[in-house]
């Protein structure tokens, strides 16, 4: 029986694709995979992504930068046992939400593997709500303090008439947080005491996280362990400028400081990224110290203490509104060698507007990122990774 035409055409295109599928299934793996039954059943889950194009992954040359490794993997790439280390959290009852997220994110990037402890920090007593909330989120051990008040509030020494005058000015100029009290205490606790209360004391090291933060890329090490090998006290992952009305008197102070203490400025320390004319003058980039991993030792030290008696007693975070982050900035970069200070890429970090993704691609893979490379802060216009990179060349 001869075909009708409709018919006839209809079976000439179908022979046209089943031969283009055979010769294709033939010439390109990735297409016979995917359209294997076998592939098709397999489901997604099974069927992995491969990109002949990008080497295989070794997480250790990644981030082996100088280490030992005579025999077997660092220390710090292993997670057998812990480093003496915490992360500390200052928050309020209100910032639960927030908490929960960050928590949630530190733990599948990282904790859930190791369950480093949390001690979370207050001036107000913790509600129940906040503890069961957070304490459902892992299974590492968690404490809840209370920060004692002279830590806190504004101490009684300092003129209220003038902090208020001070804060006016800068309400004036639209800073942000510029007629905050409540803000001034929190940089002033940052400043000079949280790595004093009792909870952290049993602790080497932190690792500060705030609410509303984001952890983008999976850690194959333990960055404590690896502070603790590689001899670095101080880590960041982003440094950016600082608004200069927050700190008129700062650098002037701090200068003061250095003249008065010349002993305790490390040679070969990083004043190349404080300063564009060797230290005359602040150019106001720091560390953004919302993130940081770091030895509380240093801090507790002789050198630290004195540093925080002296820019405390002229009532600079009350009259001005100096920022912990300037503070604990200057510090490490001028009473520590440059090499004690280290610039985490590996950790893909968020907190808004700003954010840290490694731009490295065989790093960003590895960790398994889900930040938008092309939006790291880096080498953004506000950036100071351009400071922090030119006193390594
Ligand atoms: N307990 C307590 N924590 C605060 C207070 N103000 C700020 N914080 C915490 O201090 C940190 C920095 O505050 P944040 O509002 O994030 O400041 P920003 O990052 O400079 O915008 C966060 O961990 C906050 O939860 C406060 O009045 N009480
Ligand atoms: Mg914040």
């Amino acid at each position: 029986m001869a075909m009708n035409k409709p018919l006839r055409y209809v079976l000439f295109v179908l022979a046209l694709l089943l031969s283009l599928h055979f010769l294709l299934s033939a010439t390109h793996a990735p297409y016979g995979n995917a359209t294997s039954l076998s592939g098709l059943f397999k489901g997604a889950s099974t069927t992995k992504y491969t990109d002949t194009a990008v080497p295989p992954y070794d997480p250790i040359t990644v981030i082996n930068e100088g280490a030992s490794t005579g025999g077997g993997a660092p220390s710090w790439t292993t997670n057998s046992t812990r480093a003496n280390a915490t992360f500390v959290m200052l928050a309020r009852n209100s910032d639960v939400n927030g908490a929960v997220q960050s928590i949630r994110s530190i733990e599948d990037r990282f904790n859930r593997d190791h369950n480093y402890p949390y001690v979370f920090l207050n001036e107000e007593p913790w509600t129940d709500e906040f503890k069961k909330r957070i304490s459902a989120l892992s299974r590492a051990p968690m404490e809840f303090g209370v920060i004692p008040h002279d830590w806190w509030f504004q101490p009684d020494w300092i003129d209220e008439t003038r902090a208020a005058a001070g804060r006016k000015k800068m309400e004036d100029q639209g800073i942000i947080y510029a007629g905050s009290v409540s803000y001034r205490n929190m940089c002033r606790f940052n400043s000079g005491f949280f790595f004093k209360h009792e909870l952290l004391l049993k602790y080497r090291w932190y690792w500060r996280i705030e609410p509303d933060v984001k952890f983008h890329c999976t850690l194959p090490f333990d960055p404590f362990k690896y502070m603790a090998a590689q001899g670095k006290v101080y880590a960041f992952t982003i440094a950016l400028y600082e608004w200069s009305a927050t700190i008129p008197t700062l650098w002037d102070t701090v200068k003061d400081f250095m003249k008065e203490n010349p002993d305790a400025v490390a040679p070969d320390n990083a004043m190349g990224f404080l300063s564009e004319n060797g230290g005359q003058d602040f150019n106001m980039c720091h560390f953004w110290s919302n993130f940081e991993i770091a030895d509380l030792d240093f801090w507790r030290g002789e050198v630290y203490t004195k540093f925080f008696e002296f820019l405390d007693k002229t009532g600079g975070f009350y009259y001005e509104r100096w920022g912990d982050a300037p503070v604990h900035s200057m510090a490490a970069a001028l009473f520590l060698p440059k090499s004690k200070i280290h610039f985490f890429n590996e950790i893909g970090y968020e907190h808004p507007p700003n954010s840290h993704c490694p731009t490295d691609d065989t790093i960003w893979r590895a960790g398994m990122c889900s930040c938008d490379q092309g939006r790291t802060h880096d080498y953004g216009p506000y950036s100071c990774q351009h400071q922090w990179d030119r006193i390594f060349q």
